[in-house]
């Protein structure tokens, strides 16, 4: 591995010895390192998983048009920053390379402060990419949040399992949101496409968030899925991999520490709370249908683990279900 990682150092000139190989297993697609040099400094190499992104030259052009919009519109934003090879390329045999920031990332946060200052920093986002234009985005995964699509795969599989029925229940109102966006009743415009806890680094000493990281999935697509994906995240109680089911919930007050934060940076309240419903369910869609085609999909550690996963987030589902009129009420 040492050889290889010394192969990527020098195609991204960088100089100094490698001292230390920490891999980072948080992420569900990449392989994500992080890397010390003797000169003191710290990168991270991370190869892009091309069974998942098929055309990484056009996830990094996505990436830097968004970061060249940004630095010109929303200059206060911590943006990364990915290092070129000899022959100005930002990969090298699929894999990049940028600076590590100093910060930490949650699975699940409990703390309602952070919470709320993470509603404002992904709200801040969100306001921040609403003016460029999707148009120029490419769509490095097709069919990504196509909600009707993940179903349509699921549902042409066979299975004798509960999920499967329960799911299958919950179709047309989890595509409701997703239906509207199609219809053309709601514009598509730029969206980070990832936005959960712990796509927010927080800095160590004063605990506010410092970075939204994870840009490989800016593209064009549905907003409120943004919204969506961080209550999904933020509001729960455990992490998507808890296997304890009765741990499972939403918390209210973190509900509405993140939602009053959003608010703050971007007011627009249509059909935020629908979405939390839909990207929750979409999300153990992809989990179940991942776990019977053989797991080709996301990162496992145990065969069962998607599987896991799925119920993790249905259970979640059904907890949304019951909070959804006070969601909208606090609203
Ligand atoms: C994947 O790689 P990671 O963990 O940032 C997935 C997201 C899911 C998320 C669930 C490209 O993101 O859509 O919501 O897992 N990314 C892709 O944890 O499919
Ligand atoms: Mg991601």
């Amino acid at each position: 591995m040492k050889e290889l990682f010394q192969t990527i150092r020098k195609a991204f000139r960088l100089e100094g010895e490698i001292l230390e190989i920490l891999p980072l297993t948080d992420g569900g697609i990449h392989g994500t390192y992080q890397i010390r040099l003797d000169t003191g400094k710290i990168y991270i190499f991370q190869q892009i998983n091309t069974g998942v992104f098929r055309n990484p030259d056009a996830v990094m052009r996505n990436i830097r048009k968004t970061a060249s919009y940004l630095k010109e519109h929303a200059p206060e934003m911590r943006i990364l920053h990915f290092y070129q090879t000899g022959q100005g390329e930002y990969l090298f045999q699929n894999w990049r390379v940028m600076d590590a920031i100093d910060g930490y990332s949650l699975k699940t946060c409990t703390n309602l402060h952070q919470i709320h200052q993470a509603g404002k920093a992904f709200g801040a986002f969100r306001k921040a990419v609403s003016g460029m234009d999707s148009a120029g985005l490419e769509q490095t995964i097709s069919g990504f949040h196509d909600t009707r699509a993940y179903f349509q795969n699921l549902l042409n599989l066979k299975s004798s399992l509960p999920e499967m029925e329960i799911l299958r229940s919950w179709q047309e109102q989890a595509c409701f949101v997703c239906d509207c966006y199609r219809k053309g009743e709601l514009p598509f415009q730029v969206t980070h496409g990832d936005m959960k806890c712990s796509n927010l680094l927080f800095d160590r000493q004063t605990n506010q968030p410092t970075a939204v990281i994870d840009w490989d999935t800016v593209m064009s697509g549905m907003p409120v899925y943004d919204f969506g994906d961080a209550v999904r995240s933020f509001a729960s109680n455990v992490s998507s991999s808890e296997p304890d089911l009765s741990r499972v919930g939403i918390s209210m007050p973190k509900f509405e520490a993140f939602a009053t934060g959003w608010l703050s940076e971007h007011p627009d309240r249509n059909l935020l709370i629908p979405a939390v419903f839909s990207v929750t369910v979409e999300l153990a869609v992809r989990y179940l249908t991942d776990y019977l085609q053989g797991n080709i999909y996301f990162r496992i550690t145990h065969p069962e683990q998607n599987l896991i996963r799925a119920r993790n987030q249905i259970r979640l589902a059904q907890e949304i279900l019951k909070h959804q009129s006070e969601m909208e009420e606090f609203l």
